[in-house]
């Protein structure tokens, strides 16, 4: 049997009501110790009204709701509190409850006894931690998408697919002799191996679109020093964030700032202009430059149209090749000297021109336009990112073994194991470490 949890749901902080929650078997008879009101014969899901009083001291008047098992939350007994906002009057009412038998809840532990109980999945519990934390239109559909159960689903027919195979493969072996049944042939295994293959990948494309919707692109902005990256940067925020002079070596450190592009967010670093340099403290910031290259999504290379590219533009477009990026090309109302054979945005920071052109090779490049209409049923999380990357690899094996004539009760092994990945995804089965880790990522009274 599980303790009575209890927490402060609401942010702890001056507000007009804070609700303080509690879960489990108690919760009902801590609150009505101290409540007005007799509670123990109400019915289920109704609020009543009354005071919290502690040896005949008021301490708040508040709403009660009562929600009893197993239609809740949790499916325990559940009970809020919605008293008068603020620190004080919150604190005292929760140390009340916790000094009268309830434990104060860790980070994430009524959504995870709802999910210990079979109320919901593993993504739809790691989903509303995203719709807590999100903060665009388009994160916040695609989190309650997860909490609703539509991405699960998506998952749920990927795995009975699997039981499909998998049962018609026992038949064969257990019962060969049948006549009428399907005989399966590593032929048939194949088209259908084929076919899960397309399906995961289209999820694992939609998995990193459902990253970019969660986390927002990071957008790095790199180029020589003084060719006008803070001032793109500057323009981009529409805002004087970042320190602009005509001094080469201006910017140290980085600068940061976000807006959104088609509902996505786009963090933007500005960075230390990129030359070869003696000075300690710009050398520190050239090497942040570099190193921030590998871990962005998309890099804005910004070169000067008013020189000729030197070996310093050289060496940042052939760090940058590899990536998502787009060449710059700033300063087009000076004399152009550049000459350059890839292909450019241009623009200017002084009389502003070129930054709509950025934002749709930006949208060009991320496909958003397709995003904000597509139906949002993405995975978002590195775990489970790379649970449908572990799918796809056993999917190779499945595969190379078909083409190396292996038995197929052998094969039936793996396809077996992609059936129990997917398991573990919507939590299925788990491992309890996983499940502490998971859960303790969420806030408190949650
Ligand atoms: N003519 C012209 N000047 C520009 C333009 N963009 C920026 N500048 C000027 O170029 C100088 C350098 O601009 P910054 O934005 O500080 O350049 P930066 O790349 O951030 O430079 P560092 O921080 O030193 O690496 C400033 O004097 C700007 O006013 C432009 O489009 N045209
Ligand atoms: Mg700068």
């Amino acid at each position: 049997m599980n303790d009575t949890i209890v927490a402060i749901s609401t942010s702890l902080s001056v507000g007009a009501i804070s609700i303080i929650r509690l879960s489990g078997d108690k919760s009902i008879e801590i609150v009505n110790k101290f409540f007005t009101k007799d509670l123990n014969n109400v019915d289920s899901h109704t609020i009543h009204y009354g005071y919290i009083k502690e040896n005949n001291e008021v301490l708040d008047e508040v709403l009660v709701s009562v929600m009893k098992s197993p239609k809740t939350f949790t499916t325990e007994d559940v009970v809020e509190v919605n008293c008068h906002g603020g620190i004080a009057t919150t604190k005292r009412i929760l140390e009340l409850f916790m000094r009268n038998g309830a434990r104060l809840a860790e980070p994430g532990e009524f959504t995870k006894r709802a999910f210990l109980n079979g109320r919901i999945d593993l993504i739809e519990a790691e989903s509303v931690m995203d719709l807590i934390n999100s903060k665009t239109e388009v994160s916040r559909k695609m989190a309650l998408n997860g909490v609703k159960g539509s991405i699960s689903n998506r998952i749920n027919e990927l795995r009975n697919k699997l039981m499909d195979i998998i049962a018609n493969i026992e038949v064969n072996i257990d019962y060969p002799e049948y006549e009428d049944i399907l005989v399966v042939t590593n032929n048939m295994i194949s088209t259908n191996i084929k076919e899960l293959k397309k399906e995961f990948k289209k999820v694992l494309k939609d998995a990193e679109n459902g990253k970019l919707i969660k986390d927002g692109i990071n957008t790095l902005i790199v180029g020589r020093p003084n060719v006008g990256k803070s001032s793109i940067l500057n323009r981009l925020l529409d805002e004087e964030k970042a320190i602009v002079t005509d001094i080469a070596g201006t910017t140290r450190d980085i600068v940061e700032g976000t807006i959104t592009i088609d509902g996505i967010l786009l963090n933007i670093i500005d960075t230390a202009g990129i030359r070869d340099t003696d000075n300690v403290v710009e050398k520190i910031g050239v090497e942040k430059s570099l190193s921030l290259i590998d871990t962005s999504d998309l890099v804005i290379v910004v070169l000067n149209n008013n020189e000729e590219l030197s070996d310093d533009d050289r060496k940042i477009l052939d760090a940058t090749k590899d990536k998502k990026r787009i060449i710059f090309v700033n300063k087009v109302d000076l004399e152009s000297k550049l000459k350059l054979d890839l292909d450019v945005v241009k623009g200017n920071t002084i009389e502003v021109n070129g930054l709509d052109a950025l934002k749709d090779k930006i949208r060009e490049l991320f496909n958003l336009d397709q995003i904000e209409k597509s139906d949002l049923n993405y995975l978002s999380n590195a775990r489970e990112i790379s649970t449908i990357k572990e799918v796809l690899s056993v999917i190779n094996d499945i595969e190379e073994s078909l083409n190396n004539n292996i038995e197929v009760d052998m094969i039936e092994i793996d396809i077996k194991r992609i059936w129990e990945l997917l398991g573990n995804l919507i939590g299925k089965s788990y491992d309890d470490e996983l499940i502490d880790n998971i859960f303790s990522r969420f806030c408190l009274g949650k």
